[in-house]
């Protein structure tokens, strides 16, 4: 599957490095992450910001399944979540609720599929059984 991997990037990067593992996790299970980027521990902005929304929207429409990593909050995770159920993308969030309360908006859309863990060994447990489902 291509998948669209959604984390924090001008929200804060205190969750880089996790997210950069569930990036591998994906790869090590034969998928193609389109942005492997949001990953990047030393990540660069060095593209204008018309280029990054008319790519990161042209990916989204291109992927088959995205995951969210929310537990930092960012306003662009969250217009990606709105914009990938436009265009009806299977959409799961994950977010560790010993360290966050995850918005309303989110938690009370039926649409998205929701995963709260408290241990990053229950995230990858719950990651590794939405990969063998979808
Ligand atoms: C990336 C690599 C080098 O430079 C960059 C520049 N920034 C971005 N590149 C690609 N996607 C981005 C960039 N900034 C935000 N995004 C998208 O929004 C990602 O797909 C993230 O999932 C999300 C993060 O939004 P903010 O509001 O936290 O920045």
């Amino acid at each position: 599957m291509n998948i669209y991997f959604a984390g924090s990037i001008r929200g804060g990067r205190q969750d880089a490095a996790l997210y950069h593992r569930i990036i591998e996790q994906l790869k090590s299970q034969g998928h193609r992450v389109l942005t492997e980027h949001v990953g990047d521990l030393n990540l660069v902005e060095s593209r204008g910001d018309k280029d990054i929304y008319a790519q990161d929207t042209g990916w989204l429409r291109e992927s088959d399944l995205l995951i969210a990593e929310c537990t930092t909050p960012s306003l662009g995770v969250g217009y990606e979540l709105a914009y990938a159920e436009r265009f009806e993308k299977p959409c799961h969030l994950f977010y560790d609720q010993t360290k966050c309360n995850l918005s309303a908006m989110l938690t009370g859309n039926p649409y998205f599929f929701i995963h709260p863990y408290k241990s990053e060994e229950e995230l990858f447990e719950r990651l590794h059984i939405v990969l063998q489902k979808n």
